[in-house]
C-alpha cells in the first residue's frame, strides 16, 4: 500500500459553530489523511458573534501531549495551525515546530475584514509573525497578511501588482510558499492567489462571490488545502480546490439561508471535494484525448473507421473513464515533462490484476516508457499482495510481441460480441511477478 500521511492538527474546539477543529478533523480525514489532533482550548462556540461563550484553556495540556508522544516516537506529514488563543500557545507552538518534523502549514486565523478579532490585544500580530517564520506554506487573508508585515490595511478591489508585492514580502518573512485569500480585483469574483517563492511560481483563481459573511469558512478553505496538497497536488490546484469546495459550501448555506454564526454546510460538499483532489475529471479529459490520437493511429490497419470511433465512444469517452474510476479501475498518466504522452489502467480483481488498458503516443514507445508502465503496475500488484496479472489484446495488434518480451504469455483466446456487429478477437495474456 502507499503510506498513508499523517497530519497533526493544532486548533480549538468550539463545540457549536463549525470552525476549526470540528471543521479541520473531518475535512482532513475524508481526504484520506490520518488526523491527530491537539486541541488547544475548548468552547462552546466559537468567538464571532455569540456572547457568553465558555472558554476552557487547555495550554496546559499542550506540553504533557508532546511529551507522551515522545515515547511513541510518532512522525508527522504535515501540521497545520489554526487559531491560537496566546502568546504562550504561539511559543509552545513554535517549539513543536523544532521538535517535529513535517510540513509546517499556518494559518495565522487573527483578523478579517481589516480588524483583528476583538478578544486579541494589538501586539499578538507579532505573535503570529514568529510561527509565520518558521512554516514551509502560509494561508493568511488579507488583513492578516497586513498585520503581519505592519503593514495599513488597505481595501479592495486590489490590482494583480498589490497583491504580488503582497506576497513577496509574506515571503520574506521565512514561509516558501505563500496562499493569501480574500483577492478580488472586481466586486464580482473573490478568490486566491498563491506565490512559491522558490519557483517564482503564481497562480489566482476566483469563483462567484456571495453576499453576506460567513464564519469558519478560513478553515473551510485551510482544511480542504491541506488534504489537497498532502495527496501530492500542487499549490495552485490545492488552492483552486479549497476555492471551489468553500464557495460550494456558502453557496448551499446561503441557499439554506442558514444563521451565518452556525458556519457553513461543508459536510455535503465532501464527495465532490475528494472526487476534485483525486483529479478525475481530468484524468478522464487527458484519457478521452490521448486514446483518440492513439486509437486512430495505432489500430488503422486492424480495425475499420466505424470500429475504431465505435469503441472509442463506448470505452473511452469521458463518462465512460469516469465510470470505469468509480468502479475500481486505477488511471494513470504518464507524461514527458508535462506533456501527457500514454495511459495506463488496471484493477485489483481478487486473484489477480486486471489490465485494461495500456497506451502510449508513437513516438514515445520503444523509449523505456513502456517498461515504466510496467513497472507501475508491478508496484499496484505488490501493494494489492497479488502475484498474477493479465490483460486482453487484440491478435493482430503488434503489442502482442511487446507483451511477450515483457513476460507475458498466451493462455487463452477469446471472441466477443461488443455490440453494433462488432467482435474483439483477442489473446488472453498472463504474467507472474
Ligand atoms: O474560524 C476561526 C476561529 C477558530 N476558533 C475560534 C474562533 C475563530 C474565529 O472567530 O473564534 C475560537
Amino acid at each position: 500500500m502507499i503510506r498513508q500521511k499523517r497530519v497533526l492538527a493544532i486548533h480549538d474546539i468550539s463545540c457549536f459553530g463549525r470552525c476549526s477543529l470540528t471543521v479541520a478533523l473531518p475535512i482532513i480525514s475524508a481526504t484520506g489523511m490520518e488526523c491527530t489532533v491537539i486541541p488547544t482550548a475548548v468552547l462552546s462556540t466559537h468567538t464571532g458573534g455569540f456572547k457568553g461563550f465558555t472558554y476552557r484553556d487547555l495550554t496546559d495540556d499542550i506540553v504533557p501531549i508532546m511529551d507522551h508522544w515522545k515515547t511513541l516516537d510518532l512522525g508527522f506529514d504535515a501540521i497545520y495551525t489554526g487559531f491560537l488563543g496566546s502568546f504562550e500557545q504561539i511559543d509552545i507552538i513554535s517549539n513543536i515546530f523544532d521538535r517535529l518534523n513535517g510540513i509546517r502549514i499556518v494559518d495565522p486565523v487573527m483578523a478579517d475584514e481589516g480588524k483583528l478579532y476583538a478578544i486579541f490585544d494589538p501586539t499578538f500580530p507579532k505573535g503570529m509573525r514568529k510561527i509565520c517564520e518558521k512554516a514551509d506554506i502560509i494561508l493568511p487573508n488579507i488583513t492578516e497578511a497586513s498585520l503581519l508585515l505592519e503593514e495599513e490595511y488597505k481595501e479592495g478591489p486590489y490590482t494583480p501588482e498589490y497583491i504580488e508585492g503582497l506576497m513577496d514580502r509574506l515571503a520574506g518573512l521565512g514561509a516558501k510558499k505563500v496562499v493569501l485569500t480574500g483577492v478580488y480585483f472586481d466586486d464580482k469574483k473573490l478568490g486566491a492567489a498563491t506565490y512559491d517563492s522558490k519557483t517564482g511560481e503564481r497562480s489566482f483563481y476566483f469563483s462567484d462571490r456571495i453576499p453576506g459573511y460567513y464564519h469558519g469558512t478560513g478553515d473551510v478553505f485551510g482544511s480542504a488545502f491541506v488534504g489537497a496538497y498532502m495527496n501530492g497536488r500542487t499549490l495552485a490546484d490545492s488552492m483552486r480546490i479549497a476555492v471551489d469546495y468553500t464557495v460550494g459550501s456558502i453557496k448551499r448555506t446561503f441557499a439554506a439561508k442558514t444563521d451565518v454564526r452556525f458556519g457553513v454546510n461543508f459536510e455535503q460538499g465532501i464527495p465532490q471535494l475528494i472526487r476534485d483532489i483525486s483529479g478525475e475529471d481530468e484524468i478522464a479529459d487527458t484519457v478521452s484525448e490521448l486514446a483518440s490520437e492513439i486509437w486512430n493511429e495505432c489500430y488503422a490497419n486492424v480495425l475499420s473507421q466505424e470500429q475504431i470511433d465505435y469503441m472509442l465512444n463506448t470505452y473511452h469517452s469521458h463518462e465512460s473513464i469516469r465510470k470505469e474510476i468509480e468502479d475500481g479501475y486505477r488511471f494513470v498518466i504518464l507524461k514527458d515533462g508535462s506533456r501527457p504522452i500514454g495511459y495506463t489502467s488496471f484493477k485489483d480483481e481478487g486473484d489477480r490484476v486486471y489490465i485494461s488498458k495500456i497506451y502510449l503516443l508513437k513516438e514515445f514507445r520503444g523509449n523505456g516508457y513502456g517498461k515504466r508502465i510496467i513497472d507501475i503496475i508491478d508496484d499496484f500488484t505488490k501493494e494489492s499482495a497479488l502475484k498474477k496479472q493479465y490483460l486482453r489484446v487484440n491478435k493482430h495488434n503488434p503489442t502482442v510481441d511487446f507483451y511477450k518480451k515483457a513476460g507475458f504469455t498466451i493462455v487463452d483466446e477469446c471472441r466477443s460480441d461488443i455490440g453494433n456487429g462488432y467482435f474483439m478477437d483477442d489473446y488472453i495474456m498472463e504474467r507472474e511477478i
